[in-house]
């Protein structure tokens, strides 16, 4: 029995790390300017812990094999552990772990505490039981006033954009993110009701949006196309719907789309995601 303990846990150990190596099932490929190094950061962490996780099952399996019950009746010695060894290993693997939490705190900071590049493109997202919406300032460059109290599903103006503001004649709110191929992009992000989470698989970052708080991240896409974004909170009964799409557009799709009014806006985006094929980590494997 002992045998076959000690052959399940290497058979055990063997698979799961094939499950990793063999290339099948991974992220979809990144396409943001800090992919690379989420992705860098990732691959390392996985492949210390997983070093940890081989030699803890294999040395597991050692033990179960040869402190077996062989049926001679041996008594089994106690042990009162041996200090110096704990010291050592409890040591080792604090150094290890917090220098993993200390390179990755790096990767995070890049992303979560620098300020947008200057130009970077505006968009305020505003998350609700179960929908995205982006808001663009228009041709104008200013956002038009909100208020909480003019929020109106039945009249479709999800923001509460307050059309007595002259700035707000040339807003546009969308269901779909529109951003340009290579050009920063700052969202603001907030929530109607309850937390939501921005993510885009393809972007590496999750981004809680929290009712009350305007919370800013940036990033800049470097591929055009379309791609899934997912609410990553559970934030209700239908969270599970809760799904939009990220355009990445070239510069000349781009431009001429954010200088259009409001309802040519709203069409032109309606053909541009059929025009391009969402981008699914699935798609890029061929599931
Ligand atoms: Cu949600």
């Amino acid at each position: 029995m002992g045998r076959a303990l000690a052959v399940f846990l290497w058979v055990m150990t063997g698979l799961s790390v094939w499950m990793f190596v063999n290339g099948r099932w991974w992220f979809p490929t990144a396409i943001s300017e800090h992919g690379p190094a989420y992705d860098q950061q990732f691959v390392l962490t996985i492949a210390v812990v997983g070093v940890a996780f081989v030699s803890a099952q294999v040395a597991l399996g050692y033990a179960v094999w040869r402190f077996r019950d062989t049926g001679e009746g041996v008594r089994a010695a106690y042990s009162h552990g041996n200090n110096r060894m704990e010291i050592l290993w409890t040591g080792v693997t604090a150094v290890i772990f917090i220098t993993l939490a200390l390179l990755g705190q790096r990767v995070w900071w890049n992303l979560h505490m620098n300020p947008a590049p200057a130009g970077a493109a505006q968009v305020k997202v505003t998350a609700q039981q179960f929908q995205w919406n982006f808001h663009y300032a228009g041709p104008d460059g200013l956002f038009g006033r909100t208020d909480p109290k003019k929020i109106s599903d039945e009249s479709i103006n999800y923001v509460g954009l307050d059309d007595t503001d002259p700035a707000a004649k040339d807003d546009t709110v969308t269901q779909t993110l529109v951003t340009q191929v290579n050009r920063p992009v700052e969202l603001t992000l907030t929530s109607r009701d309850v937390t939501h989470s921005f993510w885009v698989p393809q972007l590496r970052f999750k981004q809680d949006a929290v009712p009350g708080l305007d919370v800013k991240v940036h990033f800049t896409p470097q591929k055009v196309g379309q791609y899934e974004i997912a609410c990553a909170e559970l934030c209700g009964q239908q969270h599970y719907k809760m799904r939009s799409y990220m355009l990445v557009l070239p510069d000349d799709e781009y431009n001429a789309l954010v200088a259009m009014p409001q309802a040519q806006f709203q069409k032109r985006v309606g053909e541009l995601v059929k025009k391009y094929p969402v981008t699914t980590g699935q798609e890029q494997r061929g599931y």
